[in-house]
């Protein structure tokens, strides 16, 4: 696509007249100007300047298998053409829906066998809060309608999705949080200060759960949320004694675990699912981004046998639904992305060549001397930033030396993001060993111009 720089221009004047951004600063990024991003093939995309640029986020994690994959795009076109569009609601159903629902079952883990679709991660939470809290009133146990979910989570930007949302800029409004959603402390080893060793660290934050299960009372406790890592919160990577305390203190209190894995999944970890990671068994599964490696908007509520044996044998209608859940187009392009990483086998590739090799790398950046602690796992890491790496100091304000060092990898040619003092990384599942080359070359690059001017 050749464009010009007045056409860029003129997409800018569109911008400012016309667009309002997702988590923006409008008179910010006036001062600023939005790029326009034209083009993507394999890991690379293009702007309008022409500049091409490793996309280390997939997007905004979820462009698992890399640009420009035809074949998405023929099977979308082929179901369009066939039948554009059919719903769920009334007793229907479409082949792809279908024949996904099928595909995700062999590869969700053990027990987790049925799907209600939806069209975005948000969407799918808000969907998890009905179904927690109308399978505990199926069993006659109303009372027990109380989340947990923890500090730093990300679960979504709808009024419900937010409230799970443990970052506190976004319960800004009156409506957010919606009431009995409650939130714990998380597993970040880095930010407590390092001085519990990780394991016990590990099980001491897991025990939040069961005080805060106690304190309520476990009469009243529907469920907890949370993902395996959290990921917008800054790729934070629990120690191994955390998950097995969590299940435990679940099982224990009979509280529903509902695992989000709208990161996670599909590969992100080196593992089909985060889950399978942590060797965690959900009662429900948050999936987007990955399902479809966002090629069309796509994602499901991934329930358990326990809750779907409820569903299926209960009468009572479960009074839910989005006109585009489970659309068959939509469907397509989850199939044929799931098809290609198996084929390509993608996710064996980031297990045991990709992930470790960009885990590795990103850890020879320990030498510069702002570049306090690197973590992650598979293809999501996160290079934490402080001015004194001993006493793990955060820069003032945070983020502001982060944010300089993402536009400057973007100058670069490397898209990142900046989460507190960190960058965070989540590139295609297709990217090579060279290309993680690049990648950290850029970023060492970027962070040596930044510290150059304001060390
Ligand atoms: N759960 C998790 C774990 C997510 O990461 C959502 C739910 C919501 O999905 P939708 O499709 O409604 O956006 C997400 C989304 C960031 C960033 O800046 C992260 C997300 C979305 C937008 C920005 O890191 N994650």
């Amino acid at each position: 696509m050749q464009t010009t720089t007045q056409q860029t221009t003129q997409w800018q004047e569109l911008d400012l007249q016309h667009h309002m951004h997702p988590f923006t600063d409008h008179v910010d990024l006036y001062q600023v100007k939005p790029q326009i991003m034209v083009r993507g093939e394999g890991v690379y995309i293009y702007d309008s300047e022409g500049q091409q640029l490793l996309d280390g986020m997939a997007g905004l994690w979820c462009v698992n298998v890399g640009y420009g994959r035809d074949e998405i795009v023929d099977a979308v076109a082929q179901q369009m053409r066939q039948l554009p569009y059919y719903n769920n609601f009334f007793k229907t159903s479409t082949p792809p829906t279908l024949e996904l629902a099928h595909e995700l079952s062999k590869l969700t883990p053990e027990g987790v066998n049925y799907f209600f679709f939806a069209n975005s991660g948000s969407e799918a939470n808000d969907t998890n809060i009905r179904l927690v809290q109308t399978y505990w009133s199926l069993l006659g146990k109303p009372e027990k309608k109380v989340l947990i979910s923890r500090h730093n989570a990300y679960h979504g930007s709808t009024i419900a999705g937010a409230s799970l949302t443990g970052m506190v800029a976004m319960h800004d409004i009156h409506a957010v949080p919606i009431p009995d959603i409650v939130h714990i402390a998380n597993p970040d080893w880095y930010a407590s200060g390092g001085t519990v060793e990780p394991q016990e660290f590990g099980v001491q934050t897991a025990l939040a759960l069961e005080q805060k299960i106690l304190e309520l009372g476990a009469d009243n406790i529907a469920a907890f949320f949370a993902e395996p890592i959290q990921g917008a919160g800054g790729v934070i990577v629990p120690p191994a004694s955390y998950w097995p305390e969590i299940q435990r203190i679940c099982k224990k209190y009979d509280v529903l675990l509902v695992v989000d894995e709208v990161i996670t999944g599909f590969g992100r970890t080196g593992q089909w699912f985060g889950s399978h990671t942590y060797s965690i068994k959900p009662d429900l599964m948050t999936l987007a981004k990955g399902l479809s490696s966002g090629y069309l908007p796509i994602a499901a509520s991934a329930v358990g046998e326990r809750m779907a044996d409820v569903f299926r044998k209960k009468e009572g209608r479960f009074m839910h639904g989005y006109t585009y859940g489970g659309h068959p187009a939509a469907a397509c392009a989850a199939l044929k992305n799931i098809e290609i990483m198996q084929r390509e086998h993608l996710v064996t590739q980031v297990g045991s060549d990709t992930g470790p090799y960009f885990q590795q790398q990103l850890a020879t950046l320990l030498d510069h001397p702002w570049v306090s602690y690197v973590r992650g796992e598979g293809l999501m890491a996160c290079v934490v930033l402080s001015p004194d790496k001993a006493r793990r100091a955060a820069f003032a304000p945070l983020g502001f030396i982060s944010n300089l060092v993402r536009n400057q990898c973007f100058a670069n040619g490397l898209v990142t993001r900046a989460v507190g003092d960190g960058l965070v990384f989540s590139p295609p599942l297709t990217i090579t060993r060279l290309q993680i080359d690049e990648l950290v070359t850029k970023l060492r690059k970027s962070l040596d111009d930044v510290y150059r001017t304001h060390a």
